[in-house]
Formats: C-alpha cells, sequence, structure tokens
C-alpha cells in the first residue's frame, strides 16, 4: 500500500537529481488580515486538498496565484514563503495578477467558460474574446515564473487544473533546457466532443495541453472524450492501443488518475479527543436531540446539486411525515466565486429552498434543515461528518469529488450510509453507496429513506468496503502512479 513514506521514498530515490514544481492557480494557503494580525487560511478546494499531502512528502516548489490581502506582507523579495507555517517542507512562490488579469483569466475564461463547458449541468458557458487574451496572458506568466525557478536544472513540472491550459506549451517554446518533464492533471470532467467544439479557441487549448508529457484524468471516460475531441479538432495521431497522441513532433500519454485523499490522517484525526468534544459542543450549539442526521458540507457551486439534495429532502418529508420531528438535514459550506452572477443565483436559491422547506415543516423546537455558511474549522467539518447517520454527495457532475472520500476515511465506526451521485467520478470506485440520479427526485427522495431504514449490519457491511478501497487507493497512490509514470519518460521506456 502506497504512504507518505514510500511517496517520499521513491521521489528521494529516482527524483533526486530533479527540482520537483507543482504550478496551480490556486494556492494552498493563503493570508488575509484579521483585524491587525495576519492570520494563515486553509482554501476549500478540492485541489489543494490532495495536492498539499503530496508536496509536503516530496518538497520542491508550488507556484500559484497569491490571492490573499496580507499575501504580499510574508513573502520575502523573490515573492516565496516557505511553508506549512511552523512546519516548513517546501516553498510557495506566489505569482501576483492585477484586478483586470484576475477577471479576466480566473472569473472570466476559466470560471464561466471552461468550468460551464466541461461540467455538463445545463449553464450555459460565456465566451469573451477579452478573457480568452488574459488566459493567455497569465498563463504566459505563470510558464515564466515556472521557468525562473528551473534555470538549467532538470525538473518535473506538474501543473493543475483548467486555469492552465496553456502553461506546457509555454515552457516548451520558452526552454531552452530539455531536461523538463511536464505533466497535467485535469481535475474536473472532460466533455464530449459536441460539448466542447462550441469553444471559440478549442483548438489553443488542445494544443497546449498536448505540449504536456503526460496528461492526467480521473476516469478513463474522461481519456476517452478528451482522445475523441482531439482526434476531431486537430491533424493528429490519436492511438487508441497506446493512449497516446503524437501532434506535430511530440508525443503526450493520456491516462486515468482516480485522485483520492490522505485516508490514514483523516482517520486518525476522526478519532481525536478535539473532534469528539466537538461533536458534544455541536450538538448542544445546534440545538440537536435523539434526530437521525443528514449532513452535506460542500463548496457552494452550481455543479454540486445542493437544491436539488433539498429538494429530495422536502420530497422525503412530503412523503414520510412519521419522519417529521425526528431528521435533521445540515448542510455546511463556503460560497464561492462569489463574483459570478450564476454564483450569487445559486446562494439565493439555497437560502430560499431552507427557508421554505423549515416554514413548510417546523414544529415547535425542530426545523428540519439547518444551513451553516462559515468557512468551518477542519475539527467542525470532521466532527458533522462522524455525526451523520447519511451523508448525501448529489453532484450534478463532478471529476472526482473528494467529500464523499472524506466521509469514508472519517467513518473508523464503519457506520452511515453515503448517498452518492452516480455523475461524480468516485461513484465508479464507491459502490457500495446508495447511488442517486440527483435530477430524479422521487427516486433520490426513496434513496434517502433506504439509507435512513438501512439495517446496521448492511451499513457496515457497505461502509467496510468502501472503506478498504479509498484506504488503498489513497492520495499517495495517485501521486506515486503518476510519478511512476513519469520515470518511464526519463528513461525512455
Ligand atoms: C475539484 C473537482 C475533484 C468543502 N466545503 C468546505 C470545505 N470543503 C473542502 C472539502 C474538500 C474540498 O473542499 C472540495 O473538494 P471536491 O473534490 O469535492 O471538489 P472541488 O473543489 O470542486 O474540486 C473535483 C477535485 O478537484 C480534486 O481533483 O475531486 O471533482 O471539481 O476537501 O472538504 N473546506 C472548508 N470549509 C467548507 O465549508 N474548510
Amino acid at each position: 500500500m502506497w504512504t507518505k513514506e514510500s511517496l517520499y521514498e521513491l521521489v528521494h530515490n529516482k527524483l533526486r537529481d530533479y527540482l520537483f514544481i507543482v504550478v496551480s492557480n490556486r494556492e494552498p494557503y493563503v493570508h488575509t488580515y484579521s483585524g491587525e494580525k495576519i492570520v494563515t487560511i486553509i482554501p476549500a478546494s478540492g485541489l489543494t486538498t490532495a495536492l498539499s499531502p503530496v508536496i509536503q512528502a516530496c518538497g520542491g516548489i508550488w507556484v500559484a496565484h497569491g490571492s490573499g490581502d496580507a499575501d504580499k506582507e510574508v513573502v520575502d523579495p523573490f515573492n516565496k514563503v516557505d511553508v506549512p507555517p511552523g512546519k516548513p517542507s517546501y516553498t510557495l512562490k506566489r505569482v501576483w495578477l492585477t484586478r483586470e488579469e484576475e477577471n479576466g483569466y480566473y472569473y472570466g475564461f476559466a470560471n464561466e467558460a471552461l468550468w460551464p463547458l466541461c461540467h455538463i449541468v445545463y449553464n450555459r458557458p460565456v465566451f469573451r474574446e477579452s478573457d480568452w487574451n488574459y488566459y493567455q496572458k497569465v498563463n504566459e506568466l505563470f510558464a515564466r515564473n515556472v521557468l525562473e525557478e528551473i534555470r538549467d536544472r532538470k525538473a518535473f513540472v506538474f501543473i493543475q487544473d483548467y486555469q492552465l491550459a496553456l502553461v506546457s506549451n509555454f515552457i516548451r517554446q520558452g526552454k531552452k533546457n530539455k531536461n523538463i518533464i511536464t505533466a497535467q492533471f485535469w481535475h474536473i470532467p472532460w466533455p464530449n466532443p459536441e460539448a466542447f467544439r462550441i469553444c471559440p479557441w478549442q483548438k489553443e487549448i488542445l494544443q497546449g495541453l498536448l505540449g504536456n508529457d503526460l496528461l492526467g484524468f480521473h476516469i478513463r471516460y474522461h481519456c476517452n472524450n478528451f482522445m475523441d475531441t482531439v482526434a476531431r479538432a486537430l491533424e493528429a495521431r490519436v492511438d487508441y492501443e497506446k493512449y497516446e497522441i503524437s501532434y506535430g513532433d511530440h508525443r503526450t500519454a493520456v491516462r486515468p488518475f482516480p485522485i483520492s485523499v490522505d485516508f490514514e490522517d483523516l482517520n486518525n484525526f476522526a478519532r481525536s479527543k478535539e473532534v469528539e468534544e466537538e461533536m458534544q459542543r455541536l450538538k448542544s450549539s445546534l440545538g440537536l436531540r435523539d434526530e437521525i442526521i443528514g449532513v452535506g458540507i460542500e463548496r457552494f457551486d452550481y455543479t454540486k446539486g445542493i437544491p436539488d439534495r433539498l429538494r429530495a429532502i422536502d420530497r422525503f418529508l412530503q412523503q414520510n411525515p412519521n419522519y417529521w420531528r425526528r431528521v435533521v438535514f445540515i448542510q455546511a459550506g463556503v460560497s464561492s466565486r462569489s463574483h459570478i452572477e450564476a454564483y450569487k443565483n445559486l446562494n439565493r436559491e439555497i437560502d430560499n429552498l431552507v427557508e421554505q422547506i423549515n416554514w413548510k415543516y417546523m414544529l415547535g423546537w425542530w426545523k428540519p434543515v439547518i444551513l451553516l455558511r462559515d468557512n468551518l474549522p477542519q475539527k467542525t467539518l470532521m466532527a458533522l461528518r462522524r455525526m451523520a447517520n447519511f451523508f448525501i454527495v448529489s453532484a450534478l457532475h463532478d471529476g472526482m469529488n473528494l467529500v464523499a472520500k472524506e466521509f469514508i476515511a472519517s467513518r473508523f465506526d464503519e457506520d452511515g450510509v453515503l448517498i452518492l451521485s452516480l455523475f461524480a467520478g468516485s461513484s465508479r470506485e464507491l459502490v457500495d453507496a446508495v447511488l442517486v440520479n440527483p435530477y430524479a427526485t422521487d427516486h433520490f427522495a426513496e434513496a434517502i429513506k433506504l439509507a435512513i431504514e438501512m439495517p446496521e449490519a448492511e451499513r457496515k457491511k457497505r461502509m467496510r468496503k468502501m472503506r478498504e478501497i479509498v484506504q488503498e487507493n489513497n492520495i499517495y497512490k495517485w501521486a506515486g502512479d503518476i510519478i511512476t509514470e513519469l520515470l518511464k519518460f526519463e528513461f525512455g521506456e
């Protein structure tokens, strides 16, 4: 089984001569002012959740956008700061963006064009030429920052996600150094060619990604969609036997690597006294009695199906009055990308639905839905996972969804039922969850009933099986598999 230690060994034995560089838009630590004090925040992001333990094990440099209002106060003259705070094991190099660049590249092209383009949730992408121009400019800026770090050294550059589709090509064009290997992991789904072809710059994006030596997706289905999109859009050789694409004089391997969580870390934290105490505190501060507790934890995004799960809770209560006063559903989460209209609308929709459902059913002390909107500390999120009799992940489309795996890793008591969307990548591995189509409200409401009424032996059997899978396919395996694949390039296998 892969562990932090075996990943460290692999990196130290095989990559000793290489500089390991992670490049992403989102930074793993944000420094921000709280009054006059500077505090460190860990952002709610699947990408940083997954990569933090990896780079802590490997060491190296993480290049990311410095987005905190106090970020500039803590860096050295080269825009670098050693992290994690108090226990540094790698260097964070911050890239600064102007307000216009952030608006055009991040909010505009990445999140109003590419995000809805790749997630099929019937939210129309917005393609603005000015956003695209900023996207190219910022991608080039990231590539320049990476090249500055490498100079003439050997390096593995590990690029993350859809904000940085053009970086590898810019690195390739800018480098005189032949010893740079680049891999990119695409954390969101890749849609089918019909969906992708509406992007006016589809060719440029594909060409950008094909600058990588290795391109990873969560599941094979996304790899296939990518290969099909390239086959239709570019004059490239697409080899479905080897899962390789040759374009110009360059070859890119395309592979599935299902991302995961640090199972042991979550499992140990779940058992801690701190979490136990937090569960007690939450129970009393939320006024919980002995209700059956349902939980959802999410970055509030329209792909996550939050209104859909609230509608299913409503339908469940409507059809099962015997559960009134006996079930409470707690939805926790933070707002994200709130400058974008679609996210403002989503937040309004969630607030309205919660208000309507509570108004409809509340009886004395009991309200069926509790909405926790703060950026909650890790111990509170863990306490919520542990308190859940059933846990809902109802994404309308999701690359993987780590929230589901975090729930499984937290349940050392082998109890609790996961209700999981068929449209999240994690449903491929977590087949013992109660799988639902979140669009089908009646069927979803029945799944909630099934979860609540599932006999203990059945719950434990399912949870045990899912825990074995997440423990085995942990985040170190994800990173180890990618690095092992990369090593083949070094030795020209
Ligand atoms: C992308 C892909 C893929 C959630 N609410 C709060 C909070 N979180 C944390 C969770 C989890 C992370 O944020 C979310 O991870 P997901 O994987 O569920 O989703 P995305 O952010 O959309 O991530 C996704 C992932 O990349 C990795 O490849 O799985 O498919 O979309 O760790 O626990 N954290 C805090 N407060 C919250 O309210 N602090």
